[in-house]
C-alpha cells in the first residue's frame, strides 16, 4: 500500500481568484496555466495498519499542527471513498523554492492525490484525480497536466464537473518562463484569505469577473493559434486586473513591493526596444516574466541587472503527474 509520484508547479496566465464554495474549493472563474517543469514536489505515501495517526515528513522534517491537520483531512476524502481506514506515512520532498513565496501547494496536492490514490487502491482517471486535487489546493488541479492547462469552475453546487483539462502540451509551444525573486519574506496576507477578502469586500471584484470571458476566449484562441503577442497582452492585463480587486478591499491590501514595480516596469522597458516579453504576479511580491523560447537571454541579462533582482529560475512548460517505482 505505498506510492510515491511527482508533480509540477504552475503559473496561472489567467488567475483563479475566489471561490463560490470555500469547502469544495469552488472557484468563481476559469483560470489558465502553464506547468512548470522547474519546481516539483515528490511525494511517497504509505498505508500502514499499525499506524494510530498519520505522520507527514516535509522536506525530512516531521510536520505537526494545523499543516499536518490539512494532509489528514484531504487523506479522509481518498480513506472514505477507499473504504479503507488505515492511517498513512507521507513524505514530501519539494523542489520548489517556498521560501521564496513560490507556490507548492499546487504541487504538493497534485502528487499527494496521485500517491495516496494510487496507494490505496483507487484507480483515478486525470479527470478524477484533477477534481480531487482541487479539494487540497485549487491550484493544484491544474498540475495534473502538463503544458497549457485550463480549470473550468463548473456549474454543479457538488462540484463534480469542476477539474482541469490540457490544452496544449508541453511540446507544444516553445515558451520560457523566468521566475524573478525579489523577496524570500513569507507574504502578510495568503492567498487563500487574500481572495475571500476581496470576493466580500471589494467592490472592483465584480469587474473582474465581467471581464473574464474576454481574457478566457482570447487565451485559448492566442495558444491555438500560438499568438505571443496576443498571449502577453492578455496575460499581463489579466494579472494587473487581479491586484486592483486586492486595493478595493477592505481592509485593503496589496502584494507588490517597490522592487516588484521596478521588475514590472524593466519588463515594459524590454517590450519598448522590441524585446516581446510580459508580466505575471501571484499573491506575493515575486515576478514570472514570459517570453518566447528564443529571447529568453535577453530578458534574463535585462533583469538581472536590476539591483533588487536576488535571483532568476528560468523555466520551461513541464509535464503532468508521474508515478516513480517504490
Ligand atoms: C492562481 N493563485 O491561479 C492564483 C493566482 C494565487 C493568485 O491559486 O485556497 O493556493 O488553496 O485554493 O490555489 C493560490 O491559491 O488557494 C492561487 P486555495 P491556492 O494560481
Amino acid at each position: 500500500m505505498k506510492a510515491i509520484a511527482k508533480a509540477h508547479t504552475n503559473i496561472a496566465l489567467i488567475k483563479y481568484w475566489g471561490k463560490r464554495n470555500e469547502q469544495l474549493f469552488l472557484p468563481m472563474n476559469n483560470s489558465i496555466s502553464i506547468t512548470l517543469d522547474r519546481f516539483y514536489t515528490t511525494t511517497s505515501v504509505s498505508f500502514q495498519e499499525d499506524l494510530s495517526s498519520d505522520r507527514f515528513l516535509l522536506d525530512g522534517e516531521e510536520v505537526g499542527g494545523k499543516e499536518r491537520q490539512k494532509i489528514s483531512s484531504f487523506l479522509d476524502l481518498i480513506r472514505n471513498t477507499a473504504n479503507k481506514q488505515y492511517f498513512a506515512v507521507i513524505d514530501s520532498v519539494n523542489q520548489v523554492p517556498t521560501a521564496a513565496g513560490f507556490a507548492s501547494s499546487a504541487s504538493g496536492f497534485a502528487a499527494l492525490a496521485a500517491a495516496a490514490t494510487k496507494a490505496i487502491g483507487l484507480d483515478l482517471d486525470d479527470t478524477g484525480l484533477s477534481r480531487l486535487a482541487r479539494q487540497g489546493s485549487g491550484s493544484a488541479c491544474r498540475s495534473i497536466y502538463g503544458g497549457f492547462v485550463e480549470w473550468n469552475k463548473g456549474e454543479r453546487a457538488d462540484g463534480v464537473d469542476s477539474f482541469a483539462t490540457q490544452i496544449l502540451d508541453e511540446n507544444g509551444w516553445n515558451v520560457s518562463v523566468l521566475s524573478i525573486m525579489v523577496e524570500a519574506k513569507q507574504k502578510k496576507v495568503l492567498s487563500r484569505e487574500g481572495m475571500r477578502r476581496t470576493v466580500e469586500t471589494s467592490p472592483f471584484y465584480s469587474g473582474w469577473l465581467e471581464s473574464l470571458e474576454t481574457d478566457l476566449v482570447g487565451t485559448r484562441e492566442a495558444i491555438q493559434r500560438r499568438d505571443f503577442e496576443q498571449l502577453g497582452m492578455i496575460l499581463e492585463h489579466n494579472a494587473l486586473k487581479m491586484h486592483a480587486t486586492t486595493l478595493g478591499a477592505n481592509p485593503p491590501f496589496l502584494y507588490w513591493t517597490n522592487a516588484t514595480v521596478e521588475v514590472m516596469q524593466r519588463v515594459q522597458e524590454l517590450r519598448e526596444v522590441g524585446v516581446e516579453a510580459y508580466f505575471t504576479i501571484d499573491a506575493g511580491p515575486n515576478v514570472k516574466v514570459i517570453c518566447q523560447l528564443k529571447d529568453e537571454q535577453k530578458v534574463k541579462e535585462g533583469l538581472q541587472s536590476l539591483n533588487c533582482v536576488q535571483d532568476i529560475f528560468l523555466c520551461h512548460p513541464g509535464p503532468g503527474i508521474s508515478y516513480l517505482t517504490t
